[in-house]
């Protein structure tokens, strides 16, 4: 039964290969553990992470303190506030990055985004790599993987 037999090889290599780019997804808290505030460098925090498409946003704040509204380019370069409406403002808004570009986000109380700095601007890139070796949980989920296909196929072979 050899054709069987690759066909459970090729398979579970399948299911190796794609289920981490189709499953695995990062969810980020927007500014860590000082969440979403003001008199805080997004930037700085923004700038060794790798957003890609299927991550995840929070934005975690007192809810009525602060808010969320994504904008373009120009409207976050003078803190322009959309329509109220397009708001974000549960105090924990989770965004899901959907396609790859530059995403700019920012506060529309008050004036924290013009004068506090309250503003996020990423960059989502729309393919995400094979996982860092340096990532516990991922590198544990390809070791995982590597004996699962291993053993399908010492199965398959006999
Ligand atoms: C940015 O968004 C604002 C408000 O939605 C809109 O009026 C403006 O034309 C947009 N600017 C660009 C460059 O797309
Ligand atoms: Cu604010």
């Amino acid at each position: 039964m050899a054709t069987f037999s690759h066909m459970v090889v090729a398979l579970a290599i399948s299911v190796a290969v794609l289920l981490p780019t189709t499953t695995i997804a990062t969810e980020y808290v927007v500014g860590g553990d000082s969440g979403w505030t003001t008199n805080f460098d997004y930037q700085n925090w923004a700038k060794d992470k790798q957003f890609y498409v299927g991550d995840k946003l929070v934005f975690k704040y007192q809810q009525g303190k602060h808010d969320v509204y994504k904008v373009n380019a120009s409207d976050f370069a003078s803190c322009t506030v959309p329509d109220p409406s397009s708001g974000l403002k549960s105090g924990s808004d989770v965004v899901t990055l959907m396609a790859p570009g530059k995403k700019w986000y920012i506060c529309g109380v008050g004036r924290h985004c013009a004068d506090l700095n309250q503003k996020l601007v990423i960059n989502v890139q729309g393919w995400a790599p094979a996982p860092a070796p340096n990532s516990a949980t991922k590198y544990g989920y390809q070791t995982f993987m590597a004996i699962v296909v291993v053993v399908l196929s010492i199965i398959a072979i006999y």
